[in-house]
């Protein structure tokens, strides 16, 4: 294991685990990735990564990554991102590459809180969650990260829990081998901030906690059709399509303007 910064039980040095083994398991070349990330505990990641990385300003590595891949399209693309990162001051990027479908792929962990800055609220954090800036509470409604990009028409979707390895890092396989925009959520433990402040026990406490409060997509498709519901987080592949990306668009456009 590295020296990393994360704190003891962060789920960060996991979902970090799981896609070396992705990429090892799919054999991909190093010296043609590049991994991209913003600002935060999780967007630390590609500094612990020996390949070509950008370590960018907060909320912009979609953009950043949107550049490199437009720049060379011959390079794959990764992008580390925390919830806040992504869903908060990255939110219109995160939107806008999805609707270009840009061929990149973006792993968001998300910890339902600013980890890095001291356990602020985030756009994921739960209803009644506590965080540093709600202390009796949050009153705003979540965004649901992995539906937003299902909606804005991302043709790959994917969620899990650092709880679930074997079927995320099957999951991130698949969003490495898709051309166009490809995402995987990942629901992390944050012991330190999210865990300590609504009194959630131990790393593995909130391990357990994960396996309680998701559904697999398939039961929860199968339980829709028999007209009930549940408040759990839908988990598994949420989409998997083909759809043409950008640069392929791109690179017709411009064969048909000559
Ligand atoms: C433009 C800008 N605004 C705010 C910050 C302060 N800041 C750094 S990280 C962060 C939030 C981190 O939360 P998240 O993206 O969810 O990542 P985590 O630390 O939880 O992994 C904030 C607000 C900053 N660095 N730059
Ligand atoms: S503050 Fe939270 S997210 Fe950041 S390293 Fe510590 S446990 Fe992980």
């Amino acid at each position: 294991m590295l020296p990393t910064i994360f704190c003891t039980g962060c789920g960060i040095g996991s979902v970090m685990n799981f896609s070396l083994r992705a990429i090892h398991d799919l054999n991909i070349d190093m010296n043609k990735t590049v991994f991209v990330s913003g600002i935060g505990c999780s967007s630390r990641v590609p500094g612990y990564i020996y390949s070509d990385g950008l370590h960018s300003l907060h909320g912009r590595a979609i953009a950043y990554a949107t550049g490199v891949k437009l720049a060379n399209p011959e390079l794959k693309v990764i992008v580390f991102t925390g919830d806040g990162d992504c869903g908060a001051i990255g939110g219109n990027h995160f939107l806008h590459a999805i609707r270009r479908n840009v061929d990149i792929t973006v792993i968001s962990i998300n910890n339902f809180i600013y980890g890095m800055t001291g356990g602020q609220v985030a756009p994921t954090t739960p209803l009644k969650s506590k965080t540093t800036t709600t202390p009796y509470g949050n009153i705003e409604y979540p965004i649901d990260l992995s539906m937003t990009a299902k909606v804005i028409g991302a043709p790959y979707v994917a969620r899990w829990t650092t709880a679930h390895p074997v079927q995320c890092i099957n999951s991130i396989k698949k969003a490495l081998q898709k051309t166009g925009f490809s995402f995987v959520e990942v629901l992390s433990p944050c012991p330190t901030s999210y865990g300590r402040l609504n009194k959630m026990g131990t790393a593995l406490d909130l391990t357990k906690h994960f396996k309680e409060s998701t559904i697999n997509v398939k039961l929860y498709e199968k339980m829709l059709a028999e007209g009930k519901t549940t408040d759990k987080m839908v988990i598994g592949d949420l989409v998997d399509i083909e759809k043409e990306d950008f640069n392929t668009k791109y690179k017709k456009f411009c064969g048909e303007l000559k």
